[in-house]
């Protein structure tokens, strides 16, 4: 848990989502489980959220949050990690935008724009998910050189009253990572 980035890491945002089984105990696993991997470190993590489901709307409601990583892998590497874990936290795809034990979605790295077929930077459809924004907004800040900021502030207004969000925990990662240490 070193907060000090070098300068070979970037900064990356990634959106969590889980409406399966234990929904809270599935986002913290995964942040714990991303944390371990040498070269990625959590910075930052939101709120959690209970939010309606969007797209495919039979189905149980979500938590979703967002985090801020500092990492040096490149981002396939860590969506990679990011898919790894996913798989080991029980996640079968059935159903398109269906039902999940975990969902992590790469939002976001610092300076970099990509399109490949299983990659696109920055997310595609983050702009229109209150889901992700709203949480995206608890840990992005003015001050920041990355950029995401405007986005994030600009594509929530558009939001505003059809949210579909409710606060369900106020979290800290500090908190967290020195329970997990105990
Ligand atoms: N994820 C989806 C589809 N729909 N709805 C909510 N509320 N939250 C999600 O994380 C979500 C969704 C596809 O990944
Ligand atoms: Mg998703
Ligand atoms: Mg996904």
């Amino acid at each position: 848990m070193n907060s000090h980035a070098t300068s070979e890491n970037s900064e990356a945002y990634i959106a969590l989502g889980a409406n399966l089984g234990d929904r809270e105990g599935n986002l913290m696993e995964a942040l714990e489980r991303l944390d371990e991997v040498p070269g990625i470190t959590v910075e930052r993590i939101s709120n959690m959220y209970e939010t309606d489901p969007v797209g495919y709307v039979d189905q149980p409601m979500f938590l979703n949050m967002a985090a801020a990583l500092s990492t040096s892998r490149s981002p396939h590497e860590l969506l990679a990690e990011m898919q790894r874990i996913e798989k080991e936290l029980g996640r079968v795809r059935h159903i398109h935008w269906g039902p999940r034990t975990v969902d992590l979605d790469l939002l976001w790295m610092e300076g970099r724009r990509l399109d490949t077929p299983d990659l696109i930077l920055p997310h595609p459809r983050m702009q229109e998910r209150a889901f992700v924004l709203r949480p995206l907004s608890d840990i992005v800040f003015e001050h920041e050189p990355s950029g995401l900021y405007p986005v994030v502030k600009t594509a929530l207004e558009n939001l505003e009253g059809k949210e579909g969000i409710q606060l369900w925990k106020t979290s800290n990662w500090r908190s967290v990572s020195a329970l997990s240490e105990n």
